[in-house]
């Protein structure tokens, strides 16, 4: 079978939070399926570089930006160097984000409003700012990441589910507004994966752990590169006329209740 239709040859990706984790999984999948990576982080140069050296030793071709999502100003001023040294952003994968797990009654209002900034109002400011020089050329794909948190709650992760409830609307919003001109805007629902955004609940031993592999019917956690096939399909020609979808990667724990700890 021809693969031309998920092919990415030519195409510019800016993956936001890319020199790790989730964000890396998928910029690389991209990579891999042709495209250009615009490698994003916000931590420090040195960790945006030693990510480069990882693209560039898959064969892929990646530039660094180091840049705030939740600062406007400077994702502006960055669209428009990348813009301008690089070449057109046709794909833009909002995934840089935080979690805290606080509950609500303990949890400060400054850091409340700090996931929000940054894993909702962020996703906002970073679209905005690709999107309208997206609309002229009438082509472009934007992903939100979003989370089993999109429509579960669970103890502790209050604002992060409000964020990531928020994103799936945000999605949904978005693909109303831009599907006229020819943008798919959709999101990507990771269920629970081996991350170091996940290591402090997936040590041995944690309550946590055993829970999430009875929770999960694959009975594992993902591995980041599962993600890649939807980011791919979601990326490409081939998902032209889907709009304001999530695709749940989540080895089908929202397809059932769960069961008791004790069944096999
Ligand atoms: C948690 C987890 C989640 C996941 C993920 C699930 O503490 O429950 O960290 O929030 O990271 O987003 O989809």
């Amino acid at each position: 079978m021809s693969t031309h239709l998920f092919d990415l040859q030519g195409k510019v990706a800016l993956v936001t939070g890319s020199t790790h984790g989730l964000g890396m999984a998928m910029a690389r999948g991209l990579g891999q399926a042709g495209a250009t990576i615009i490698v994003n982080g916000n931590s420090s140069q040195e960790k945006i570089d030693r990510a480069l050296e990882r693209y560039k030793a898959d064969g892929i071709k990646a530039y660094g930006y180091k840049f705030d999502v939740s600062k406007e100003s400077e994702v502006s001023r960055a669209i428009d160097q990348i813009e301008e040294g690089v070449g057109a952003i046709d794909i833009l994968i909002n995934n840089a984000g935080i979690i805290k797990r606080t509950p609500l009654l303990e949890m400060e209002v400054s850091d409340f409003k700090e996931v929000i900034d940054i894993d909702l109002v962020s996703p906002f400011i970073v679209s905005k700012h690709v999107v309208k020089n997206m609309i002229p050329r009438r082509k472009g794909k934007v992903i939100n990441i979003c989370s089993m948190m999109s429509e579960l709650g669970r103890n502790s992760v209050g604002a992060y589910a409000a964020a990531k409830g928020g994103l799936k609307m945000l999605t949904q919003n978005m693909a109303t507004e831009w599907a006229k001109h020819d943008i798919q805007v959709n999101g990507i629902g990771p269920g629970y994966f081996a991350t170091s955004q996940t290591e402090p609940i997936r040590v041995d031993g944690h309550p946590f752990n055993d829970f999430i592999i009875n929770r999960t019917p694959a009975a594992k956690w993902g591995d980041p590169d599962d993600l890649a096939g939807a980011a791919i399909f979601l990326s490409s020609k081939a998902s032209d006329f889907v709009n304001g979808q999530i695709v749940y990667v989540d080895g089908g724990i929202l397809a059932t209740i769960g069961k008791p700890s004790n069944e096999a």
